[in-house]
């Protein structure tokens, strides 16, 4: 760190009264704004940064290039719900059952009373916000979209938020603002139902001719803007979002949220929702990439990226804002659309040099970009230190002065800085209800039941009737299971998994995709 840039930027603040809203306690802690940009779907080989060639992030690299760049950085889960959830909560989501794909109408599955990264800066004066995807239930059952819907993310620590409740391929499509539904006409009430049509509503298995986009597998209930998603819909006609203005519209909602919030420490969860599916550029991104809608859309991510970060610089707080960039989890390709992602796919590997994608045990659907930056504090740096999303919770405690551990989360600040290489030994990963175990190079997968692949997504999710063992420095794409000619080190994995995991790990139900 820069202590002549800090004491001074400390004093000019002190000076200008910029930090305007006092700490609730006094320390020698700094109190940078923080940022966690997080994609949807992301892979560790879709940006250029990490080795992408045939296509270009310049934005995100210079997230990657200015500051420290993990190449061994994980998401908790290789699905969405179970990694924000461990990213908020600092707790493994497998700890929690409803932690997994939620539809859109699920309760709230983070406590009220619980630990989370914003009501753990708030406790410290930060002002704390979120924009975009939330997908970690809302309510307690039974949600009227008509009225304000809570608890949700302002019971569980964001003084605001702006968000999509589940996905952009999930009912109800409309944004939801502190708990109301935006632009809902109470003329045109909302009625949400995930197993029964409404009667007379048309729906994506019978009414093809008003789709624009094709359903592959799932996704054929009601059609929004052409769009067949998943769950049932009807009224709250005014509020629908735009899918192609969705990029934008999250995008101004994030660049407001910080030119309001610029003057006092704040805290924002910038959610964005590409690359999942759908995936419906904005007509200025929409063959771009040469790949699809897929690539366009992470050209479109990179973009909104760049305009946030000018954002940032304009109003003069980019050097007083720590940003972490990662995903929720690794890549897909067919996630139940025909959107020519598989078919112009070209040269492109989204999961970089990692075996399997999204749903897997195996590392790609894990092992994830992850960037943390901040100008003139971090410096620009490569590290292979091993991270994961749930030590953020406490790592920024440590950061902003505040004594609030939980046990799964590691504190690990100096390494998200970059003065450090000492990351994590051991990692439980997670991936539609079934666990592994990473420690040091090694990745260990315990025996589960059912297929080795996810056919429809054409996706390897680790499943075989043997343990297996890899050696990463080796055998980074996970060929070669040495379990049984190391079993000295098998049985070393199996005692660190299940130290942590316990031995009923197998019990468990696994995803079924339609
Ligand atoms: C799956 C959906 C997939 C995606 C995923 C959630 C089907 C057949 N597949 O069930 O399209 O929505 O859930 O993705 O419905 S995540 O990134 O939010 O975890
Ligand atoms: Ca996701």
């Amino acid at each position: 760190m820069n202590n002549f840039h800090f004491i001074t930027a400390l004093l000019l603040s002190v000076l200008i009264g910029c930090q305007s809203k006092p700490t609730k306690e006094t320390t020698n802690h700094v109190q940078p704004n923080i940022i966690v940009i997080y994609t949807d779907d992301l892979g560790y080989g879709d940006i250029s940064a990490n080795g992408a060639t045939e296509l270009q992030t310049p934005n995100i690299d210079k997230l990657a290039n200015g500051g420290v760049r993990f190449t061994n950085g994980y998401a908790s889960s290789a699905t969405c719900t179970p990694s924000r959830y461990a990213l908020l909560t600092g707790v493994y989501p497998w700890k929690n059952k409803n932690a997994k794909i939620l539809p859109g109408t699920a309760p709230l599955i983070i406590g009220t009373d619980q630990i989370t990264i914003p009501k753990m800066l708030k406790s410290k004066g930060y002002y704390t916000g979120i924009v975009g995807k939330w997908h970690l239930g809302l309510g307690t059952g039974n949600v009227d979209w008509n009225k304000t819907v809570s608890p949700g993310p302002n019971e569980v620590g964001f003084d605001y938020s702006y968000i999509m409740a589940a996905t952009q391929d999930r009912v109800p499509t409309v944004y939801i603002e502190n708990g109301d539904v935006v632009g809902l006409d109470p003329n045109d009430p909302i009625e949400i139902d995930y197993k029964n049509n409404f009667e007379g509503q048309p729906n994506g298995v019978d009414n093809p001719e008003l789709t624009t986009m094709k359903w592959h597998h799932g996704h054929n209930s009601s059609i929004v803007n052409g769009i067949p998603r998943i769950g049932y819909m009807k009224g709250g006609e005014s509020a629908k979002w735009s899918d192609v203005d969705m990029a934008d519209h999250f995008l101004k909602g994030a660049q407001d949220y910080v030119k309001k919030h610029k003057n006092e420490p704040f805290f924002l969860y910038y959610g964005m929702q590409q690359p999942h599916v759908p995936r419906t550029p904005h007509p200025r991104f929409a063959g771009k990439s040469g790949m699809g809608p897929r690539g366009d859309v992470i050209l479109e991510a990179d973009w909104c990226i760049g305009e946030f970060l000018k954002t940032l610089e304009e109003e003069g707080i980019l050097e007083n804002t720590l940003i972490v960039f990662s995903s929720d989890n690794g890549p897909v390709l067919n996630d139940g659309y025909y959107d020519d992602a598989v078919e112009k796919l070209g040269n492109h590997t989204p999961a970089g040099p990692y075996r399997g994608g999204k749903y897997s045990l195996f590392e790609a659907g894990t092992h994830v970009p992850f960037v943390t930056y901040w100008k003139g504090t971090i410096q620009p740096s490569v590290s292979n230190a091993m991270v994961c999303q749930m030590d953020l919770l406490s790592s920024l405690a440590n950061l902003v002065g505040s004594d609030i551990r939980t046990s799964d989360s590691e504190e690990l600040l100096d390494v998200f800085l970059g003065k450090s290489n000492e990351g994590r030994k051991e990692l439980v990963i997670e991936a539609t209800s079934r666990t592994a175990y990473r420690n040091g190079d090694w990745a260990m997968i315990p025996p589960y039941a059912g297929p080795a692949k996810i056919k429809q997504v054409n996706i390897e999710i680790g499943n075989a009737k043997k343990y297996q063992l890899y050696n990463l420095k080796e055998d980074i794409g996970q060929q070669n299971n040495l379990a049984k000619s190391n079993p000295e080190k098998l049985a070393e994995m199996i005692a660190g998994f299940e130290a942590i995991r316990g031995k009923d790990y197998n019990n468990t139900q696994q995803i079924k995709l339609k």
